[in-house]
């Protein structure tokens, strides 16, 4: 492993973190366990420290955060996202950086990182809680660990289409979700589609419940979805997506889940040739910014930063429409075998046990009837 020189750490305790106050060890500690990190961050002895390469994505974003902490008023905000250029969300993200340049007088403004250059949702949402970034685009999923709300919207079959998972998103639920998140050290802005989840895989074409026995599933790090797959009988094998491509090439795994654009755009279509439209999870994307950035605003920028982002949700939806039709297209031109699935009641019920493992609390029973008493036709 190749040493790394770091020298910019928290002043008030021996830990590269990004944050410029921070309350020491104890709260370093709260926050990796929160996010099941299996090691401490990063343990500064002397000047030079051997890392994995988790911990240096860690100290990367750490270190950019803190390069400008001297200017941090005027400074660009630093956003991440693991999709690359063209990407709906990145787009998305970038609409909000030329409202908020425009509305600020070029005060205000966004740097993007896409394509995962920082790291792994899990990793860069680690660093936007420690301050060393300002923004970060992520699916629910790496945010199930750190609060229990998040799962709801992750519940497979809760929504029965785009429609109703925007109806109920864009309103007082929807805010609950996003607040939920300000104990967590961030801020939640606004929620962007993410389409219809449905299974590829390298085998064969999935019809019911029983096709899924003993195949290996990619899911991202969340306990939900590696339940939702047991209950399949299926074996779940969490990684990120910046893996999947190679590990459905070189037979790790046999398939994953996602929308059609992610599917597309990942060239997964390419290693596996079977689409079963299961529609499985229709669970949106987060933007949030790190409350430590946040919290330095004066309330006329806090104010025109989460307008900025409410305002860049018609337009992500319009590219993600669009996105959609072009990714479907791209697939099925491709030759990949899709299928729809007759009998989704049996995916659905087999699914049910995730409920009553994942929806304990009463703040979340009551999400869930809410949502469900939005479904159209209820
Ligand atoms: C995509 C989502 C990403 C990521 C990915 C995954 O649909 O946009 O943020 O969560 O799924 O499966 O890891």
């Amino acid at each position: 492993m190749t040493p790394v020189t770091i020298d910019k750490v928290c002043a008030s305790c021996p830990i590269v973190c990004g944050r410029d106050k921070c309350r020491g060890e104890e709260d370093h500690e709260t926050r990796q366990s929160a996010f099941k990190t299996d090691k401490p961050v990063l343990r500064m002895s002397g000047t030079a420290l051997s890392m994995t390469r988790r911990q240096s994505l860690l100290a990367m974003g750490a270190t950019a955060g803190l390069a400008a902490c001297g200017e941090r008023s005027g400074r660009d905000l630093l956003s991440a996202d693991s999709h690359p250029d063209g990407y709906p969300t990145v787009e998305a993200v970038r609409e909000m950086g030329r409202l908020l340049d425009e509305r600020s007088g070029g005060r205000l403004r966004i740097k993007m990182y896409a394509g995962g250059q920082l790291g792994s949702e899990r990793d860069t949402l680690e660093i936007t809680t420690f301050g060393g970034l300002d923004l970060n685009r992520v699916n629910l999923a790496p945010l199930n660990s750190i609060e229990p709300l998040t799962t709801v919207p992750a519940l497979p079959f809760l929504f029965s289409s785009t429609a109703h998972m925007r109806m109920a998103l864009d309103g007082p639920v929807g805010d609950r979700i996003l607040d939920s998140l300000a104990p967590h050290d961030l801020i939640g802005l606004c929620f962007y589609d993410s389409g219809e989840r449905s299974f590829y895989n390298t085998r064969k074409p999935i019809l019911t419940p029983d096709d899924m026995l003993g195949l290996k599933i990619r899911v991202p790090n969340s306990d939900l979805y590696v339940a939702m797959i047991k209950a399949l009988g299926a074996d779940a094998t969490p990684m990120s997506l910046g893996e999947v491509y190679q590990a459905l090439v070189q037979g790790v795994i046999d398939g994953a889940e996602n929308n059609w654009p992610s599917f597309e755009s990942g060239r997964h279509f390419e290693a596996a040739p079977y689409y079963s439209l299961t529609r499985h999870i229709i669970a949106p994307e987060v933007l949030v910014m790190s409350a430590s950035r946040w919290r330095k605003l004066p309330d006329a920028d806090k104010a025109l930063v989460k307008q900025a982002a409410r305002d860049s949700v018609p337009y992500m939806r319009q590219l993600w429409d669009a996105r959609v039709e072009q990714s479907r297209a791209t697939i099925m031109a491709s030759g990949v075998e899709v299928n729809e699935v007759a009998d989704l009641g049996a995916f659905q019920e087999q699914m049910r046990p995730v409920w009553d493992r994942f929806v304990k609390t009463d703040a979340q029973k009551e999400l869930v009837s809410e949502i469900e008493n939005m479904r159209p036709g209820s």
